[in-house]
């Protein structure tokens, strides 16, 4: 079949839920989801997050076992690390590459990686909450009981990133290498990475990605994981203590898209800590953080384009790349009427979800209309359905009803001949890098279960 035929098929919605429900049982490992079969053998933070969403339609209580796995990784020190590995070996970087055992803060129990991922955890919890208190009975009782559970550690998380990566007066998050946006090779970070040079004592590597996707062109190049693994080793020599961490590393860049998740999950977070009855002093903190990080994503933005910017703070200067994070004022809300108005014709408009010729109007992660497009290529163009999830969900909250409908059908039309890919092709719609990702069928289960 060419790519084109599997594109347009079009599974019964019954079907797609079935399928999807397959996958996610398919990469259970019992205490772990993985977020791929053999692509990503292992836990990562954010795809945990959403797949709890999505397992919680078929399972309240594996999608609580699923989170709680998680926060048992947490560092002492707050962090949530953006993976958690299990026993299998076929995944580099793996434990020992990070040699996060030296750092003071990694619990004894797990091996983890020593950076973050973007926390959409506390819209995990609320969601999974509210999915399961429609459940009622048992599971009801259940999820409440781990809402209670979960939120002193969510809120620990979000003070770490609080206190460490908000290195200066932009109000925006910093990542410390590029995994921890979790668009990993967007050419969001192409200047940064072009200041990180990997020395002689860079040790050897043998990738192992690069075996398992069809086309290695889908995947980061070689001088990109160079970079990433010099990260890795000037991270390792100041043993993943955050403050020098961010002191000493060769890439520091307030990133927009994080940090209006941050500050739209800070909110979130507020909600559900009233509902709970947490102290006073905790939930005031967590609205004065959601109030800095949104006005560092509103100032970051560019009057030209409209569109929020990530800075290099290395450089001191603003990144000016085309790509779906400068629609960040929308997840996290707080623009003036007509420049948010302005920013979701953008979105909706030709250089975007209106392209000519796209199979569904989900944002691409490059602009078609960008130089810089490769509609093949990883985070440098293909569309990914869990970025359409997070614009949907946010659309919903911020009262644009009838635009989160529309993200859910489109996404639905994306992802309709059920692979579940990584990410897609935009104009023909063909599955690319892993299939059977987990947090694409997470994401469609809950798209199908549509549960507002
Ligand atoms: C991708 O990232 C990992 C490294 O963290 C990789 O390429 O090996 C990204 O798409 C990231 O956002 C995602 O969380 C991860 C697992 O799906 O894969």
């Amino acid at each position: 079949m060419t790519e084109t035929e599997v594109s347009r098929r079009c599974l019964p919605a019954s079907t797609l839920a079935a399928r999807a429900a397959y996958v996610l049982r398919g990469n259970d490992t019992g205490t772990v989801i993985t977020a791929a079969p053999k692509l990503y053998p292992h836990m990562w933070s954010w795809d945990a997050a959403f797949i709890a969403i999505g397992v919680a339609h078929l399972d309240v209580r594996r999608a609580v076992s699923e989170l709680d796995t998680l926060l048992a990784a947490q560092w002492h020190n707050g962090m949530l690390p953006h993976i958690v590995y299990t026993e299998d070996t076929d995944y580099f970087p793996g434990p020992d590459r990070w040699g996060t055992h030296l750092a003071e803060h990694m619990p004894e129990h797990v091996r983890t990686s020593g950076i973050c991922q973007p926390p959409v955890h506390a819209i995990s919890v609320r969601r999974i909450l509210d999915i399961g208190r429609r459940a009622g009975g048992s599971d009801r009782a259940a999820v409440e009981e781990f809402a209670r559970r979960a939120w002193p550690s969510l809120y620990a998380w979000h003070r770490w990133l609080m206190r460490f990566r908000t290195p200066d007066e932009t109000g925006l998050l910093a990542v410390v290498h590029g995994w921890e946006s979790g668009m990993d090779n967007s050419p969001r970070w192409d200047e940064p990475y072009a200041a990180v040079r990997p020395a002689a004592e860079l040790p050897p590597y043998a990738r192992l990605d690069l075996g398992m996707v069809r086309d290695t062109a889908e995947r980061p190049t070689d001088t990109e994981y160079d970079r990433y693994l010099w990260l890795i080793e000037e991270m390792r020599g100041v043993r993943y203590a955050p403050d020098e961490v961010v002191r000493e590393s060769s890439f520091l860049v307030g990133d927009v898209f994080l940090s209006a998740i941050f500050a739209v999950s800070c909110q979130v977070l507020e909600e559900l800590g009233t509902e709970l009855g947490r102290p006073e002093r905790e939930l005031r903190e967590l609205a004065g953080w959601a109030a800095a990080a949104r006005a560092g994503v509103l100032a970051s933005v560019d009057p030209a384009t409209g569109m929020a910017r990530d800075r290099d703070i290395r450089a001191n200067a603003w990144l000016s790349a085309r790509t779906v994070a400068g629609f960040a004022p929308l997840l996290c809300g707080g623009a003036p009427a007509d420049r948010e108005q302005a920013l979701l014709d953008e979105f909706t408009g030709p250089g975007w979800c209106g392209y000519p010729g796209l199979i569904a109007g989900i944002p691409p992660s490059v602009s078609p209309a960008d130089p810089g497009f490769l509609p093949r290529q990883y985070w440098r163009g293909p569309q990914w359905p869990v970025i359409g999830w997070m614009f949907g969900w946010a659309f919903a909250r911020h009262g644009y009803s009838e635009l989160a409908e529309t993200m859910r059908a489109e996404g639905l039309r994306l992802t309709a001949a059920g692979e579940f890919g990584e990410y897609y092709e935009p104009f023909t719609g063909a599955a690319l890098g892993s299939t059977g990702q987990s947090w694409t069928a997470a994401v469609v289960l809950d798209w199908l279960c549509h549960a507002e």
